[in-house]
């Protein structure tokens, strides 16, 4: 296997080229992915020099190429980690038996709705962000948010290449629909709930890349320990891209807290919006509801998919390796549970409360991101903490999906929700308050009023630099 990228119409390193049939077959959906793209992708900026980074190897070291480059040339192609030879299943009722390169038949509907599920979400992203570069807040951001929707768009190569190769005549079919649904649309909307929510403005886009984007990371993970090798190898090239769009997000938010810091001292009441700021309290309710949808994207607390999943050897856990025992049939997860209206502990099976597992290891990786803002906000000396809310407040999936909660993890009544509902999530007001703030900055160097500089620039550039030729 080489690790150097060929120069085909679509750059690979699985050498494309020697099957002819699923050369054709990718070649034809090539022009309709690039159709979706001018139709769906970022509106406007399609035909100027943007300051991308590019795949042109999978090594570690090299893969990153800087350039200009216009998006609809981004060289969009199919890169899996080398093989590892002699590599077993790792987890599971087949734990030890060598790794499928084909798909077992009788894992085959479980396997394809697990990609075609992980796909879907990809394209979905791009299209909630399509409208964002109207309105970016310098043209470091702008760069940024391109950036991320390429690799998003790349992302669906991925898994299209997995359909392609491995699901015949249904998988074909599947690589046409993710280009059919569309994020938000009432008759065909994307498949998981997070990915039809409307994305606004750069605060909420902030939010999705830090908390949404890194259940990405999280199922990206899982499936990176799959028996079917194929996908574990696109998993994990897929990874070393989630995380930038996670450190977009990360730092994105830090940026838009440094910056309301520094006008609470400014404004001689503190008061932030006053200043043309983002206020810290108007950011923890974007928090709030950004981080609550994403921890729905876990699924459902006891699983019986999660467990099917996983006995099958498809999907495993986040870090496979540090665990002891693979097959968990023994084990129980402690949970707290509602009955009658109280929180109970209990004990569940195991496999059917991987999807938690997984969540828990997301939401420790969630609150270590939290810290980070915490400490900026100390740093300028100002008295105030974000705080993730409980994984019970908010949620739509699940076993506190019917119930309401406050942000404390308490049970409260419907009424009580209601009541207090726009002290905890973000109001008509807050949106239009934001929504007013976001006017483009599209001179070098120069940032919107709510958000504050950058530490430093993409692959070492200075403060002045042109990550996007406008003319
Ligand atoms: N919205 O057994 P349950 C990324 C459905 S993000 C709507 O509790 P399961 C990215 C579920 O489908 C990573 N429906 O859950 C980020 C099932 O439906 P059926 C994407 C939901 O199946 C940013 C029913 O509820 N990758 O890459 O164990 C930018 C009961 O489900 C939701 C993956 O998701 C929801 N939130 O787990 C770009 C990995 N949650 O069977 C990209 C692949 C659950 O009753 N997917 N349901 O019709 C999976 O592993 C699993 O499908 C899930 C759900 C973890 C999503
Ligand atoms: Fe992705
Ligand atoms: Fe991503």
């Amino acid at each position: 296997m080489s690790t150097v990228l060929s120069d085909d119409k679509i750059p690979n390193n699985v050498n494309l080229s020697s099957d002819r049939r699923l050369q054709r077959a990718l070649e034809a959906w090539q022009p309709k992915f690039l159709d979706w793209w001018m139709e769906m992708g970022p509106a406007g900026f399609q035909v100027q020099d943007v300051y991308l980074r590019t795949a042109v190897s999978v090594e570690a070291s090299g893969w990153a190429h800087f350039d200009y480059v216009k998006m609809p040339d981004y060289r969009w192609g199919i890169f899996l980690e080398p093989k590892q030879e002699g590599r077993t299943i790792g987890f599971g009722d087949y734990q030890g038996q060598p790794v499928w390169d084909e798909v077992p038949g009788e894992l085959r509907n479980m396997l394809r709705r697990l990609i075609v599920t992980q796909g879907d979400t990809e394209p979905a992203s791009v299209e909630q962000q399509r409208l964002l570069g109207q309105t970016a807040p310098s043209l470091y951001d702008l760069r940024n948010l391109f950036q991320v929707n390429v690799e998003e768009g790349r992302h669906l190569w991925a898994m299209v290449y997995l359909l392609h190769t491995y699901f015949g005549r249904d998988g074909r079919e599947e690589a046409e629909e993710l280009l059919g649904r569309r994020s938000g649309d009432r008759d065909r909307p994307r498949i998981l709930g997070a990915f039809n929510e409307p994305t606004t403005h750069w605060l909420s886009f902030f939010m999705f890349t830090m908390f949404t984007d890194r259940d990405g990371k999280y199922q990206l993970s899982a499936l990176s320990e799959s028996g079917f090798d194929p996908l574990a190898r696109t998993c994990r090239f897929m990874l070393t891209e989630e995380a930038h769009h996670m450190f977009v997000g990360e730092t994105g938010i830090q940026r838009v807290v440094k910056r309301a810091c520094e006008l609470m001292k400014q404004d001689p009441s503190g008061d932030v919006r006053a200043l043309g700021g983002i206020d810290l309290p108007t950011i923890q309710k974007y928090l709030n509801l950004w981080y609550t949808l994403s921890l729905d994207l876990f699924g459902g607390e006891i699983s019986s998919n999660a467990a099917d999943a996983f006995a099958a050897g498809l999907k495993g856990r986040h870090k496979e390796d540090k665990y002891e025992e693979h097959k968990v049939l023994d084990q129980s997860y402690p949970m707290e549970v509602l009955e009658d209206g109280k929180i109970v502990a209990k004990d569940i099976a195991m496999r059917t409360a991987l999807n938690e597992v997984l969540r828990a290891e997301y939401i420790k990786d969630c609150a270590r991101g939290v810290e980070r803002w915490n400490k900026t906000i100390r740093e300028e000396g100002v008295d105030f903490t974000l705080a993730l809310p409980s994984n019970r407040f908010h949620r739509h999936i699940g076993i506190y999906a019917d119930s309401h909660f406050t942000p404390g993890g308490e049970p409260v009544s419907r009424a009580v929700w209601e009541a207090h509902r726009h002290e905890w999530l973000p109001t008509d007001e807050d949106e239009a308050y934001v929504k007013s703030l976001m006017q483009p900055v599209l001179e070098p160097g120069k940032m919107a009023s709510w958000i504050a500089a950058p530490a430093k620039g993409i692959n070492g550039q200075p403060e002045q630099f042109e990550y996007v030729r406008l003319v």
